[in-house]
């Protein structure tokens, strides 16, 4: 069959929506549908020549899968009903993000983690990205989602979005990645909880792995509120040599400034 042939397709920008930006973290299967619009338009206002989505679950995903076990593999077959439920509460997520994207005229297709990866203990394994990459070349948004997938060794799993954010951006040869969270980004303690805690604006490979050498020998759980783990699943593309900014998708314009990259109170971060 005639192949249509497509020309030089720019580097795309790797784009995560949080689950806490795009859902009500604290009621289950609840949206946020003023965020979700609104980054929709920023989205479009960018007008981003190559650009992948990937978003979290929040309380869609997370209270199924939680409920089920789901992250720690097949332990009985009681489990499979919450696997197909976690799934059908991301794709059910996936509608609303992609329903908003294209009232907005962007292109969005979805495509689902589940029907192209395999993990093996929870890292990723198999992933057929051909279908995605025709897509961009075509001029498509691809929409992607953190989601329970079949793995290898376990049974299933749950995979992250941050980590598919890594691994779609080393596949793909990425220009950079922005992560849109509800924070403005890495902070020296939790922002949440410490009043005291510092936004550290800049931040090279090297440092995030002393930092994280830190956290393993002392053993103390992440003290910067989840963000440091979350950002730790990140160094594989960072190795790769893809930037990172991480910036707080709840204000207004934010999103819009990193995908411009213009200046924006944000945690950047590079190989160095
Ligand atoms: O919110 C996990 O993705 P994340 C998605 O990016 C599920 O960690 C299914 C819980």
């Amino acid at each position: 069959m005639e192949e249509k042939t497509i020309t030089q397709v720019p580097k795309p920008i790797i784009l995560k929506l949080g689950g806490s930006v795009i859902t009500m973290k604290n009621e289950s299967f609840t949206l946020n549908k003023r965020a979700i619009t609104r980054l929709t338009k920023e989205i479009k206002r960018a007008d981003v020549n190559s650009l992948v989505i990937v978003h979290g679950g929040g309380s869609f995903g997370h209270p199924v899968a939680k409920q089920y076990k789901i992250d720690k593999g097949y332990k009985d077959s009681s489990q499979i009903i919450g696997f197909a439920k976690t799934h059908q509460a991301m794709t059910t997520l996936n509608k609303h993000v992609i329903d908003s994207l294209i009232n907005q005229n962007i292109p969005a297709v979805e495509i689902q983690p589940a029907s192209i990866i395999i993990t093996k203990s929870g890292r990723i394994h198999i992933m057929e990205e051909r279908p995605l990459t025709k897509l961009l070349e075509l001029g498509f948004t691809p929409v992607l989602y953190g989601d329970a997938v079949p793995d290898s060794n376990i049974g299933f799993a749950i995979l992250s979005g941050d980590q598919l954010v890594s691994q779609l951006a080393i596949r793909l040869n990425a220009d950079r990645i922005v992560i849109g969270v509800d924070v403005d980004g890495l902070y020296t303690a939790d922002p949440k909880t410490n009043p005291s805690a510092q936004l550290i604006q800049h931040i090279t490979l090297q440092q995030l792995k002393k930092l994280q050498n830190k956290i393993e020998k002392t053993n103390v759980t992440d003290v910067t509120g989840g963000m440091l783990g979350k950002i730790l699943e990140l160094i594989p593309a960072l190795e790769h040599g893809v930037n990172v900014r991480i910036v707080n998708a709840l204000k207004p314009d934010n999103v819009y400034r990193a995908l411009e990259g213009e200046e924006v109170v944000s945690t950047f971060i590079e190989k160095g």
